[in-house]
């Protein structure tokens, strides 16, 4: 039987979980979404899959769209595989804008070794995580869920949540198809996940998100309509960080059109893909 879902409202403390409710300040929030709205993410291509898979177009992709600061980690690369490597899978992206620091800061100052890694470094990339719906001539489609997994990266992540409560569930399979903890994550809380068995045992999936009209939350996708953004923070190494031309020659192929895509709407990726080698 599965526990009743914490409502979100309160702070929740345990042992490697913190959720912090309206850590964020309104005007950050806002800030936040303003840049949100800003960005043009993209629907990124699982790795793998079989031919039919891949003709099938929607089956192996990414149930939202995304947006990656500091470094992209590519799917087309491994990253959503749990690799057991790290080297050339991710691209250099665009610094955090100084609303994340701040906030990011400021959980340092309260919240000290919960968002550091065990070298003291924090978070220097981050997953921006589009949930809703995609409205297009086929059925609109409610792409408002994420697949249960485990984070890769060594250390804390921290996760903003902006929109809409997401119903944010944490299990082990191995041990018993129920949750161990759910909880709506509402509009400007924080939670932070660490330590052994929030981060190493447990696997986290979101499994709803509400629907309402407040706040309003915008995406540059024109079929796309968000209601819910998650960003979730880690810290990789500098020496894992590649400019595109640093890629080896196959991989730089693998991730060109996806570069170029953010190209047309980033100077930084137009700068990257000037440096690569094609
Ligand atoms: O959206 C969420 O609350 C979870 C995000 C997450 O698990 C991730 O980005 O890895």
């Amino acid at each position: 039987m599965s526990t009743d879902p914490e409502d979100g409202r309160g702070r929740i403390q345990r042992p490697g979980f913190s959720y912090l409710p309206r850590f964020i300040e309104e005007e950050e929030a806002e800030q936040l979404i303003a840049y949100f709205g800003a960005l043009v993410p993209i629907w990124e291509q699982r790795h793998g899959g079989d031919e039919h898979q891949r003709s099938s177009g929607h089956a192996r992709r990414l149930t939202r769209p995304v947006y990656w600061l500091g470094a992209w980690q590519f799917a087309s690369l491994g990253y959503y595989a749990e690799p057991d490597y790290r080297e050339d899978r991710c691209l250099r992206g665009e610094p955090l804008p100084p609303v994340m620091e701040g906030i990011l800061r400021r959980l340092q100052a309260h919240h000290g070794a919960t968002v550091t890694d065990a070298e003291g470094l924090v978070a220097n990339t981050c997953l921006i995580n589009y949930y809703g719906r995609e409205v297009s001539d086929r059925m609109p489609r409610d792409y408002a869920r994420l697949r249960m997994h485990r984070d890769g990266e060594p250390g804390p992540v921290v996760m903003f949540n902006i929109g809409q409560a997401g119903l944010l569930e944490f299990l082990d399979p191995d041990r018993s198809p129920d949750p161990e903890l759910r909880v709506w994550t509402r509009h400007r809380s924080v939670t932070i996940l660490s330590g052994p068995d929030f981060k190493d045992r447990l696997y986290h999936r979101v499994v709803q998100v509400r629907t309402g009209e407040q706040p309003a939350l915008q995406c540059a996708l024109a079929d796309f309509e968000v209601r819910r953004i998650s960003v979730s923070f880690r810290h990789v190494p500098e020496q894992l960080i590649s400019d595109l031309g640093q890629l080896p020659a196959e991989r730089q192929d693998t991730i060109r059109e996806y570069v170029q895509e953010l190209a047309t709407h980033s100077a930084h990726y137009r700068a990257q893909l000037q440096a690569g080698s094609g």
